[in-house]
């Protein structure tokens, strides 16, 4: 399908939003042409003198007609719903296979770092027909990552991990914008989404300069900031493992239950007193204001990496 205004469709979310955005308006523009005939051929024949007929509307036009055209609608604008909400659901969960990387907004720019650990400002590399998964954060005010291109927008907040995903299906260069009023320079906090093919990409990566990578300084952090005086496997103090921590269903100790994602291990190094483990004394103390975003990213990626010994066994497997 065209474009909308010649904006290229470069991801596969992208083509779903056009066909929903052209289905909504050619069945919005054809109810109001249909309204607009009616209501113009009604006031001509029905005019003040005119000779048309005005007695009680035909049979026809009795229950069973009004019952059939209500439930024709109500079907109708049932099927947008679910049309445009399954569109909408594809886009939260990212494939398990996605590739993650990681932006941190800031004033008034986008840091970004690949699994390698290279860094880009202003700019993200990515492969096409790869879904790639971004994990977002920023360090000041909220910013919005926008790629029309990709038909992708997502907030960026302080304090809180967002994620959004997306499959490029061509290659090029795509401008990314923030897309939330965020100081005097917001217009000026532009970047670019380069789309290599596969080949390209895997080859750009290695010639980047090799930060370390994210779990990799996390690990280092993990120990500087004390985390392994009471995480670690020897220690004497009774605090959870964090082995096998991350995507497992962690049990409360009022009774809740929440999924370790990357927003619960998050507010478990900034806000430890709320969610509390089941079995444990709420004895760690907050790190807020001591660790800044790339800090707790980075512990957060360390403690994504411990995975359990036997799935850390199978995914090795399937790598080989
Ligand atoms: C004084 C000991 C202590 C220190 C230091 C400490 N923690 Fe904890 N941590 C605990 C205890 C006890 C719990 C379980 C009770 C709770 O949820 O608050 C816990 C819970 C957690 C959880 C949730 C675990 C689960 O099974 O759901 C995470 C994640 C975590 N800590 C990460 C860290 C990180 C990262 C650091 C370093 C920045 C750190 N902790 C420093 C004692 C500590
Ligand atoms: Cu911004």
């Amino acid at each position: 399908m065209n474009a909308i205004f010649s904006l290229p469709e470069a991801t596969t979310h992208a083509v779903r939003v056009d066909q929903i955005f052209y289905g909504l308006l050619i069945l919005s523009g054809s109810t109001m042409l249909l309204v607009f005939a009616l209501v113009i051929s009604f006031a001509a024949r029905y005019r003040r003198g005119s000779n048309a007929k005005r007695g009680p509307l035909p049979e026809f036009f009795k229950r069973e007609f009004e019952i059939g055209w209500t439930s024709a609608t109500l079907f109708l604008f049932g099927f947008l719903f679910w049309w445009a909400s399954s569109a909408d659901i594809k886009g939260i969960a990212a494939p398990a296979n996605a590739l993650e990387m990681h932006v941190v907004a800031k004033q008034w720019m986008w840091k970004t770092q690949h699994s390698n650990g290279a860094r880009e400002i202003n700019a993200l590399h990515v492969p096409v027909d790869q879904p790639v998964r971004l994990v977002m954060t920023s360090q000041d005010a909220i910013h919005s990552f926008f790629v029309p291109a990709f038909r992708v927008k997502q907030d960026v907040l302080p304090g809180q991990d967002t994620s959004i995903w997306f499959q490029a299906t061509r290659t090029g260069v795509f401008p990314l914008l923030c897309a939330e009023y965020c100081g005097t320079n917001h217009s000026a906090m532009r970047g670019r989404i380069v789309v290599m093919r596969q080949e390209d990409y895997a080859n750009w990566l290695t010639r980047q300069p090799e930060g370390d990578d994210l779990a990799h300084v996390g690990a280092k952090l993990f120990v500087a900031q004390g985390c392994s005086g009471c995480h670690a496997e020897h220690s004497s103090v009774h605090a959870p493992k964090l082995t096998g921590l991350y995507g497992r269903t962690v049990q409360l100790s009022d009774g809740r239950q929440v999924k370790a994602d990357d927003q619960y291990i998050r507010d478990s190094i900034l806000q430890p007193k709320r969610d509390i483990v089941a079995g444990y004394e709420p004895i760690m103390p907050s790190f807020s204001g001591l660790l800044d975003d790339g800090e707790i990213q980075s512990l957060t990626a360390y403690v994504r990496s411990l995975r359990s010994e036997k799935a850390g066994a199978a995914t090795e497997q399937q790598n080989d």
